[in-house]
């Protein structure tokens, strides 16, 4: 059984995707623990009210993001962690942060990466003109948003999308594809060859919504 803890800062849709997967796919895995930079965070309560154990580490009561994350690293390992998820959370990590969990930590960013790394992908995808867009599950290492990529999903992006209605059609993905890698890297069987991540039975790591 292996330990999965997801990070999150908000409402935390993919966690319970990933969450409601791992229970309906019977994973041999359980989700030892939810934590959230930010109390207010309305993904705690789900996780509550599934009996998951949660824990809050406010950034803003540290100094530096080194204390921040000597804190966050060490509540998790709390949690004997085998696989870590960010699943929204906000925070850029530190490096010595990264390297501790290095090859067992994945995010979902709302792009398709590399290209929008960074916040605020959807609208700079709209005002780029781009006709696709879409979410990439990615290995976390020290350079923000340019881990190994895992999984892709590509969506259209119509004449008429605003940021609200674009988000909303990449998250539907997001539902499909972050369980679906999360599975993998429980499973093992994801194989990191240098940028390139290869799924070892063939499964599909692209996706078209
Ligand atoms: N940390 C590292 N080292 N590497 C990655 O690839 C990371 C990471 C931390 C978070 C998620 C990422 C995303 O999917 C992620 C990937 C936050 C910011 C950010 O600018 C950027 C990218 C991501 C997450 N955060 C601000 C900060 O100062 C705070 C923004 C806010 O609170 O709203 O940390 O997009
Ligand atoms: C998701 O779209 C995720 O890709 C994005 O925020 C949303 C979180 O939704 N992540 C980032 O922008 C990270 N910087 P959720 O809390 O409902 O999962």
């Amino acid at each position: 059984m292996k330990n999965i803890v997801i990070l999150i800062s908000g409402r935390g849709s993919n966690m319970e995707a990933i969450v409601d997967a791992c229970g309906r796919e019977q994973w041999p895995a359980r989700i030892a623990a939810v934590v959230s930079n930010k109390a207010t965070a309305s993904g705690l309560q789900f996780a509550a009210s599934k009996g998951i154990a949660t824990a809050v580490v406010d950034h803003k009561q540290f100094d530096t993001r080194e204390a921040f994350d000597a804190e966050l690293a060490r509540i998790i390992e709390g949690f004997a962690p085998d696989v870590i998820v960010l699943a929204g959370f906000m925070r850029i990590l530190t490096e010595a942060f990264v390297q501790q969990f290095d090859g067992r930590m994945l995010n979902v960013h709302p792009s398709l990466l590399p290209a929008f790394p960074g916040l605020h992908t959807h609208q700079r995808a709209i005002d780029a003109g781009c006709k696709l867009a879409g979410a990439t599950v990615h290995f976390v290492t020290p350079a923000l948003d340019h881990g190994p990529i895992v999984a892709q999903a590509a969506v259209p992006v119509l004449p008429d999308d605003t940021e609200a209605v674009l988000s909303a059609r990449v998250l539907q993905q997001e539902h499909l594809i972050y369980p679906r890698a999360v599975r993998w890297l429980v499973e093992g069987t994801l194989k990191i060859d240098g940028h390139r991540v290869l799924h070892t039975e063939g499964d599909t790591q692209l996706f078209l919504g």
